[in-house]
């Protein structure tokens, strides 16, 4: 397979609603898109790095960089070879920069796919015709519009609910959601936000039957969240620290976590994707899908990968409509009426890049070779 021509771009797209963490309060995404060219076909790939370097120390501008200096090139000149399961492996040269090397990876599966004329979870192996689907709700200005929140997604079918914590948002917002919905798959995600220190304040959220606390403490810890998961009942699930397949490995042993979420542009592309799902499956840790306010070409990646056998619990794969007005794909991902998304049939990630919408959308664009 020979890649005659990659574009990187960035596309601005207007969140519906504002997203708050306990990291910050986002409103637009701006996202990098990576097409790959090659034979009459394109592959599609997106970047899960954020604007700034908040979640983790990638941005969409180190992306870029590493894309466009490093990479790319090495497609071009034979050091890596577009076969995307040599990928990870090919681009080990370049040290860390997971979500950068995860995009072009991304984009080499799908033209694979494509070329192939087979949907993209055939090729890795997942096997489900439909996906328990979850939503991820921000920091709200008050208990009772996260109240509202939850009552209208509950109404649209999301089989559970996530809602963002940090220090002052946390144990008094969860007992009141447990007030009014005793029996809602509930979850709370920290993003980082705590220390060891407050575990006895963090153990007061074991009386609420939560599925799991996300990332209570650092992003790069493990025995911290180990000794809190010997202090409590409530599954720990780690987001941040599971930066590639050798973490994982690291977070097993310690027992740091009892669930995982898997985001392929964290651990290193699909490929280390399903390696976290066989690793985790095989530790007997029950893995989801999370999300990374994708648009739908990097969402409809992750519904492929959601497929896999370990990806038991219902993922952060909302719908286009959770997210954005117009999505830039078609059609856009829906949510059947029983709170499942349906895996597309069709090659590749299943769904057509909708290339005016994306050329209106766009903010910058790089052809390569220039
Ligand atoms: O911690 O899961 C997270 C978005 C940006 C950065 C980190 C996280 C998130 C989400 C979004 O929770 C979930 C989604 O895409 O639906
Ligand atoms: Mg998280």
């Amino acid at each position: 397979m020979k890649i005659e021509r990659v574009d990187l771009r960035t596309v601005g797209m207007p969140l519906v609603t504002p997203f708050q963490t306990s990291f910050g309060t986002q409103k637009d995404r701006l996202a990098l898109l990576v097409t790959v060219y090659s034979d009459g076909l394109q592959g599609w790939g997106e970047c899960t790095a954020g604007e700034d370097p908040f979640y983790s120390s990638e941005t969409t501008k180190t992306a870029w960089y590493v894309l466009e200096e490093y990479l790319i090139p090495a497609l071009f000149n034979g050091r890596i070879s577009a076969e995307p399961e040599n990928f990870y492996r090919e681009s080990g040269f370049v040290r860390g920069h997971s979500m950068a090397r995860a995009a072009l990876e991304a984009a080499l599966w799908d033209l694979k796919a494509r070329r192939e004329n087979i949907p993209l979870h055939r090729l890795f192996g997942g096997a489900k015709d439909k996906l328990p689907t979850g939503i991820s709700i921000g920091i709200q200005p008050s208990v009772e519009e996260l109240l509202e929140q939850i009552e209208k997604n509950k109404g649209h079918g999301y089989k559970r609910i996530k809602i963002k914590i940090k220090p002052g948002w946390d144990v008094d917002v969860v007992e009141a959601i447990r007030v009014k919905y005793p029996d809602l798959p509930l979850m709370v995600d920290a993003n980082c936000a705590y220390s060891l220190e407050q575990a006895d304040y963090l153990a007061q959220l074991d009386e609420f039957n939560l599925m799991m606390i996300e990332q209570p403490f650092a992003n790069d810890d493990f025995l911290d969240h180990a000794e809190l998961q010997r202090r409590l009942r409530t599954p720990i699930c780690l987001d941040e620290s599971i930066k590639g397949v050798s973490a994982l490995r690291t977070a097993v042993s310690l027992k740091a976590c009892r669930v995982l979420n898997i985001k392929q542009g964290r651990v290193g592309g699909p490929s280390q994707a399903i390696e976290c799902n066989n690793i985790s499956r095989d530790a007997g840790i029950p893995a989801w899908a999370g999300g990374m306010l994708e648009t739908g070409i990097g969402r409809a990646l992750n519904i492929h990968l959601a497929t896999l056998d370990n990806f038991v619990l219902p993922g952060d794969i909302s719908a286009s409509s959770r997210y954005w007005e117009e999505d830039i794909i078609d059609p856009p991902v829906e949510l059947n009426p029983d709170g499942s998304i349906t895996v597309p049939k069709g090659p590749g990630i299943g769904y057509l890049p909708r290339v005016n919408r994306i050329e209106a959308v766009t903010q910058k664009l790089q052809t390569l070779p220039g």
